[in-house]
C-alpha cells in the first residue's frame, strides 16, 4: 500500500480543553476536520512517533467507529509501526490508561466526550494521552494546537481497507511504503479487569455482594448509565464478584448515543438511580459511571449522597484495607483546588503530604511518576489512585466497597464517623449551564475586578445573619513542584477567615456556550449533620450577589446542584 499526501486549511477552533477537544459530531464530521487533529498530533510527537506504538479505543459513542478508521489510515501513513486498539473502538478512559502503562507504548488516543451526552446530534472527542498513561500536559496540548493554526497538509493511505477491522479480535498486518504498518484488536476487558484484581481482594468483595454465613449480602446497585462501564461493570461485578444480572446492575449495555440520556453521575442527571434507591430500602448501596467510565458517585442506603469531597477523605483515612496499598504504601494525597478540604485533614493527621492542584487530570500525573501522590480526586465526582494515571470510576466503587466490608460499616455510619473525628467540610457546586459566552467572560471578568478593588480584603459579607471576612482573594495559579511548569488563570477564590470559599471558574469541557460554575466551602467542627444547601445558604447568596450573575447572565436557577 502507498501512502499520500492531502492538502488541507487550519481550522481555529481545535484548542483542547480540561480534557481534550470536544466539539458536537457535525464538527468532527466536516471534511478533514478529524484529519487535521489526528494529524497535527502525530507531528506533536515528532521523532517519537516513528516505529511507536500506540493504543486507541473510547466510549463506543457515536462517530466512534469512523474516527478510528481515520486513525487507522493517518497513523499508517506517519510511521506509526502498531496500534492496539479495544474490541469495537471500547476502552474505558482508565482501561485506555492502564494499558499504555502496562504495554510501555508512546500513548494513546482517546475518543470520548466523557459525561457530555452523544449521538449524531450531541458530542464527540478527542484526547491524546502520554507514556505515562495520563492525559496530555498544557505544553503538549498547546503545541498540538499551534500545531492545527498553521497545518496544511495531512499523510493517509486511502487503499488500507478498515471495514469491520475493529469488530473481530486479532492482529492485522500490512504493508505502507515498504514498512510494516500492525493493527491489533484486543478483548476491552481483559487487561483491566487483571489490574482490579491485582488491587483488591476480591474473595472479600465476593463474600460481601454474595454474603456469608455470618454475613447477609450487601445489596449493591450499580447504574452504567448506558455508557461503556458496562461492559466491565458486567464482567468484574457478575461474572466476578457473583452479583446479580438482574437486581445489581442496570444500563450495563453500551449504547452510541447513551440513550439519549445526560451519561453524568450526579444527583441530577442519574436521578434515575436515585429515585431507585429511595423507592428500595433493601438497597445497601448506589453507585453510577459517567461515559467514558472515569466518574464515580456514591450512595448509601436511601440514596445517601457521599459528595465527591468526602469520598476522598474517607478512603484516604482508609487505604490500609486494600492490598494494593498495603504492600505499595501511601504516599501523599492531593485534590483538585475546587474541591473541598476534607482530604487535608485526613492528610494532616496521617502525616502525609498533601498537595491542591487546578482543576483536570493531568495536573496528578507529575506527582505520581514522582512517588509523591497515591490517592486524589476532584469534587467532579473523579476519585483515583497511583495504579493509572486517570481517574478511575469502577475502582473508586471497589475501593469503597473494600472498606464497607473491613469496617463492617453502611455508607452513612461511615461517613458520619469520619465527620465526628474530623468535622465536616459542607460543599456543593452551583452550575449554570450554556449562558451566553459574552455574559460569562463579562462576569468573570467583574469578579477579577472586584478581587483586586481596594478594601475587597478584609471586608464582611453577610446574609441570613451570618457574617464572612475576606481573608484573601486570587485567581488560583499553580507551579508543578516536579517539573516547575505554570498554569494561571485556574478560577477565582474569595477565601474567608473561617477557611470558607467561594470559587468561580468557567468550564473547559462544554461544547457550547460557556458553563459557570461556584463551587461553595465552609467548614464546620461540631455541627456536622445539618443539611449541605441549608448550612451553605448565606455563603450561596454572598457568592451569587457578589458575582452579579444574575445580571450577566441573566440566569435565574442553576441548571445542576451538586
Ligand atoms: C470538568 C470537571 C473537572 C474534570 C473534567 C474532565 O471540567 O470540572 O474536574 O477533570 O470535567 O472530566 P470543566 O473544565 O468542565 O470544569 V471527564 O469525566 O471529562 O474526564
Ligand atoms: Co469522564
Amino acid at each position: 500500500l502507498e501512502s499520500v499526501v492531502v492538502q488541507t486549511t487550519p481550522f481555529e477552533d481545535q484548542k483542547p480543553g480540561t480534557s481534550g477537544l470536544r466539539k458536537k459530531v457535525k464538527v468532527f464530521m466536516e471534511k478533514n476536520y478529524t484529519e487535521n487533529f489526528i494529524q497535527c498530533i502525530f507531528d506533536a510527537l515528532g521523532c517519537k512517533l516513528k516505529g511507536a506504538t500506540l493504543v486507541v479505543g473510547g466510549d463506543g459513542r457515536y462517530f466512534s467507529k469512523p474516527a478510528i478508521n481515520t486513525i487507522i489510515r493517518i497513523a499508517s501513513a506517519n510511521e506509526v509501526s502498531k496500534l492496539i486498539i479495544g474490541q469495537l473502538g471500547i476502552f474505558s478512559t482508565p482501561a485506555v490508561s492502564a494499558l499504555i502503562r502496562q504495554h510501555k507504548v508512546l500513548g494513546g488516543i482517546v475518543l470520548t466526550a466523557s459525561h457530555n451526552p452523544g449521538g449524531i446530534r450531541h458530542d464527540f472527542g478527542i484526547k491524546y494521552n502520554i507514556e505515562n498513561g495520563g492525559p496530555a500536559p498544557d505544553q503538549i496540548s498547546n503545541n498540538i494546537y499551534e500545531l492545527t493554526t498553521k497545518i496544511t497538509q495531512y499523510k493517509t493511505t486511502p487503499t488500507l481497507e478498515t471495514d469491520r477491522m475493529i469488530d473481530i479480535l486479532g492482529t492485522s498486518k500490512f504493508n505502507v511504503d515498504g514498512r510494516e504498518f500492525t493493527v491489533e484488536i484486543i478483548d476491552s476487558t481483559k487487561n483491566y479487569v487483571a489490574l482490579m484484581k491485582e488491587i483488591f481482594d476480591f474473595n472479600k468483595l465476593r463474600a460481601l455482594i454474595r454474603g456469608t454465613d455470618k454475613r447477609p449480602a450487601f445489596n449493591i446497585l450499580l447504574d452504567s448509565m448506558n455508557g461503556v462501564t458496562g461492559v466491565y461493570v458486567r464482567n468484574i461485578f457478575v461474572e466476578e464478584l457473583g452479583a446479580s444480572p438482574d437486581n445489581n446492575v442496570r444500563r450495563v449495555v453500551p449504547l452510541d448515543n447513551f440513550g439519549e440520556i445526560h451519561p453524568d453521575p450526579n444527583l441530577t442527571y442519574a436521578k434515575d438511580l436515585v429515585d431507585k434507591l429511595k423507592e428500595n430500602a433493601s438497597y445497601d448501596f448506589g453507585a453510577a459511571f459517567d461515559g467514558d467510565g472515569d466518574r464515580n458517585m456514591i450512595l448509601g442506603k436511601n440514596a445517601f449522597f457521599v459528595t465527591p469531597s468526602d469520598s476522598l477523605a474517607v478512603l484516604a483515612n482508609n487505604l490500609d484495607c486494600i492490598p494494593y496499598f498495603k504492600k505499595n504504601g501511601v504516599h501523599g494525597f492531593a485534590r483538585s483546588m475546587p474541591t473541598a478540604a476534607a482530604v487535608d485533614r485526613v492528610a494532616a493527621k496521617l502525616g502525609k503530604e498533601m498537595f491542591e492542584v487546578p482543576t483536570g487530570w493531568k495536573y496528578f500525573g507529575n506527582l505520581m511518576d514522582a512517588g509523591r501522590l497515591s490517592l486524589c480526586g476532584e469534587e467532579s465526582f473523579g476519585t483515583g489512585s497511583d495504579h493509572i494515571r486517570e481517574k478511575d470510576g469502577l475502582w473508586a466503587v471497589l475501593a469503597w466497597l473494600s472498606v464497607i466490608e473491613h469496617k463492617n460499616m453502611g455508607v452513612e455510619d461511615i461517613l458520619k464517623e469520619h465527620w465526628k473525628t474530623y468535622g465536616r467540610n459542607y460543599f456543593s457546586r452551583y452550575d449554570y449551564e450554556e449562558v451566553e459566552t459574552e455574559g460569562a467572560n463579562a462576569m468573570m471578568q467583574h469578579l477579577e475586578n472586584l478581587i483586586v478593588s481596594k478594601d475587597f480584603v478584609g471586608k464582611t459579607l453577610a446574609s441570613n445573619c451570618k457574617t464572612y471576612k475576606v481573608a484573601n482573594a486570587d485567581n488560583f495559579s499553580y507551579v508543578d513542584p516536579i517539573d516547575h511548569s505554570v498554569a494561571k488563570n485556574q478560577g477565582i477564590r474569595v477565601l474567608f477567615e473561617d477557611g470558607s470559599r467561594l470559587i468561580y471558574r468557567l468550564s473547559g469541557t462544554g461544547s457550547s456556550g460557556a458553563t459557570v460554575r461556584i463551587y461553595i466551602e465552609c467548614y464546620e467542627k461540631d455541627d456536622v449533620l445539618t443539611d449541605a444547601q441549608v448550612m451553605l445558604r448565606p455563603l450561596v447568596n454572598i457568592s451569587l450577589d457578589i458575582a452579579q450573575l444574575k445580571k450577566f447572565t441573566g440566569r435565574e436557577e442553576p441548571t445542576v446542584i451538586t
